[in-house]
């Protein structure tokens, strides 16, 4: 026994034998962290392992750094780079407890200014045990130096050795990003959620990318200038489309509920499968005589997919050409968002989603577009129970119903977004919540479509109950929408099947990238709009109806769906596009009323090529805005900047503040009812609240 420990402590002596110490401890601590201080969703057994590993490939690229040098100094090197290491891993632990997200290099730049009270929320969450957990070993490590119970090792390690274990470290780092990507593919273009960043490539990684990141959006922005505004302005005062006199002001003042249907696609409305509809509640709303429906409208997103739809419906700026905005610049960027906008005309706004805050940086954007409160997860304790999530989160009939809770508590008017998530690919649903039948296209990614649609329709239509039963549904504007195409293009075959073609070319592909957008309010003048327009022009759509002019006042992109002026030109996130004559997808151009294939004469192709720069232009001054920051040297008259720092999205904090506001002012539909709950009158088959 004395022998092996001799021997063990013969190595501890070495500079590698040290070397490996430091690591193995590094390596465990972070392990620890990793499932006891985050909730990264490692869920297979290869996701399990890639976490296992991601530590590794950078501590040992680090640490390796000392092997170059000999004595003393290779020690303190380790010892600094250990410090280093585990303070990025101790501000992360304490940044996530409150936010639920992990800090990035743009947050923690703001984190000085006033715009931000970080420091003070973060002091106020730590625990004794994080200190123990982060730096316990490094303390101990010194104090074994100091009393020379480890003793330094003088000799210097051969350059080839220390060469090898970077080369090591960079075969690692390239093994676990080929895992990576293979598991997630669009990992670091699309980026999702920086959850998935450090799951699948490590924190270090996550620092890197996070300061890349922010490193490429200061130098755009530091080249902008107030001048690149004017190309701006320019191009809107030649749009112009005006609003509706029909409509304008006429829902003045109601609440509004934004309504996204998750990948919901325009085919489905009246669809029917086996002889059934398959989403009778929503096909009821298209055609109700108080119901304006578009048939015609389009998705417009890109590899942003809901977070471009977003970015699209409330600031009526597009997504970028790749990544998402929200996630690359809603953190730093100033907007004047619909729920500013709402927020300064009195009414109380909300976004409510079962999915963590972080996704699609969520948190963060809310709070630049001035959202007051964003009901996410956390606040709906049933999405504790596994059984009752399904893919990113929450079922729709449990999140709708639970929605309700804080829906009741809002003083009206509010403005109050409910983001559904269950209808989304790959379209699972246990068989106690499915009661529809797979279509038969033999392509199992897409045969669950109908399935999953079905059940956010019949979620869809208890929630309209709901609001018919309390009220809310006769003094609301309800705004329902598809976000983007559940089908995606790589289903060409299974595409033709479930619309009865023999095979589908792409005319038919362009078409397929409609969605439903409906409006509703009581005593609306509804009906079928056959415009041609996009997920871009919602906005001034519906301030044109809540009476809140837009043009020459807002930069936003799109036009007014109701106005007669309008250019009718939808502009796709890749350049094609589709206009009332012409759709352009790829190389071909076909005739949009006919679906035929043209080879353009003179005249036509002046026209599809003039159709063609005025694409390009929007689409780049939207990506001069984004990227330039352009919002910041733009101050419309009589709106009020937003300021992050007047938001907080914790339970505790949302809680006490909605209390507050109804002790105030007794609008909320909970006061109105005398104070007692409306949740008796929501009614839900979801058969996992059966047994309450
Ligand atoms: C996740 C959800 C899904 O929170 O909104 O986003 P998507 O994958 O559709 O972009
Ligand atoms: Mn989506």
């Amino acid at each position: 026994m004395k022998k092996i420990w001799n021997k063990f402590y013969d190595k501890l002596n070495t500079t590698f034998g040290f070397f490996v110490l430091v690591l193995v401890l590094f390596w465990i601590k972070t392990f620890i962290a990793y499932h006891t201080d985050f909730t990264l969703g490692a869920d297979t057994s290869i996701q399990h392992f890639i976490l296992a590993l991601n530590p590794l490939p950078t501590a040992l690229l680090l640490f390796g750094i000392a092997l170059y040098f000999r004595g003393k100094v290779a020690y303190w090197l380790m010892m600094i780079v250990d410090f280093l290491q585990s303070t990025w891993l101790f501000a992360n632990i304490l940044y996530y407890r409150e936010f639920s997200d992990f800090l990035s290099f743009s947050i923690v730049k703001g984190s000085g200014s006033v715009d931000n009270n970080l420091s003070k929320s973060i002091m106020g969450i730590m625990h004794p045990s994080d200190v123990l957990l982060v730096y316990l070993d490094i303390i101990i490590l010194i104090i074994l130096l100091i009393t020379k119970l480890i003793k330094i090792d003088q000799r210097p390690l051969k350059k080839r050795f220390a060469l090898t274990i970077t080369g090591l470290s960079l075969a690692l780092m390239m093994t676990d990003y080929g895992l990576s990507v293979h598991d997630r593919s669009g990992l670091l273009t699309r980026t999702f959620d920086n959850n998935y960043i450090v799951k699948y490539l490590g924190l270090n990684e996550y620092a890197a990318f996070s300061a890349y990141q922010t490193y490429h959006q200061d130098t755009a922005r530091k080249r902008a200038n107030k001048q690149d505004l004017n190309e701006v302005l320019q191009y809107l005062k030649e749009n112009p489309a005006g609003d509706n006199v029909q409509y304008f002001g006429k829902e003045k003042g109601k609440n509004v509920f934004i309504f996204h249907l998750e990948s919901f696609q325009q085919f489905l409305i009246d669809y029917k499968y086996k002889g059934r509809e398959v989403t009778p509640n929503i096909n009821a709303f298209y055609h109700d005589k108080n119901t304006l429906s578009f048939d015609n409208f389009f998705h417009q997103v890109a590899q942003g997919k809901t977070s471009d739809a977003e970015m699209m419906l409330e600031n009526s700026l597009y997504g970028l050409p790749t990544g998402s905005a929200m996630i690359n610049y809603g953190t730093q960027n100033t907007f004047q968002a619909a729920p500013a906008i709402l927020d300064q005309h009195g009414y109380t706004t909300a976004a409510m989603h079962g999915d963590v805050p972080s996704f699609w940086n969520r948190n963060n954007t809310y709070k630049s577009w001035g959202y007051e409160n964003f009901f996410s997860k956390s606040f709906f304790p049933d999405s504790n129970n596994p059984n009752y999530n399904v893919g990113y989160g929450l079922k729709d009939k449990i999140f709708l119903r639970d929605a309700a809770e804080y829906i009741q508590q809002l003083p009206q008017p509010f403005y109050c977004k409910l983001i559904t998530v269950t209808n989304h690919y790959p379209y699972l649903l246990g068989k106690e919540d499915a009661s529809f039948p797979e279509t038969n296209t033999g392509d199992n990614t897409v045969d669950g479509y109908v399935v999953t649609a079905h059940y956010l329709d019949q979620a869809f239509g208890e929630f309209i109950n709901y609001l018919k039963k309390t009220g809310l549904y006769n003094n609301s504007m309800i705004v329902v929408y598809g976000d983007h195409y559940g089908i995606s293009n790589n289903h060409r075959p299974a595409i033709a099947k479930l619309l009865h073609k023999k095979s589908v070319n792409n005319y038919d592909l362009a078409m397929f990238q409609k969605v439903p957008f409906m409006i509703h309010a009581p005593g609306l003048k509804g009906g079928i709009d056959h415009t041609y327009g996009g997920e871009i022009d919602v906005l001034p759509t519906l301030m044109d109806l809540l009476g809140i002019k837009t043009q020459g006042k807002y930069m936003m992109l799109g036009q007014d769906l109701l106005s007669k002026q309008r250019n009718q030109i939808v502009p796709f996130r890749n350049g094609d596009f589709v206009t009332p004559q012409y759709t352009k997808f790829g190389n071909d151009i076909y005739d949009t009323k006919t679906g035929r294939k043209l080879s353009l004469n003179d005249s036509q192709k002046k026209q599809v090529d003039k159709i063609q720069d005025h694409v390009n232009k929007v689409l780049n001054l939207s990506d001069k805005i984004m990227t330039g920051d352009l919002l910041r040297f733009y101050h419309p008259k009589g709106f009020k900047k937003v300021k992050k720092s007047d938001y907080d999205y914790s339970v505790k904090d949302t809680k006490k503040r909605l209390r507050k506001e109804n002790e105030k002012n007794h609008t909320s539909l909970e006061d109105k009812n005398h104070g007692h709950s409306t949740l008796n009158d929501y009614v839900t088959d979801a058969v996992e609240l059966k047994h309450h």
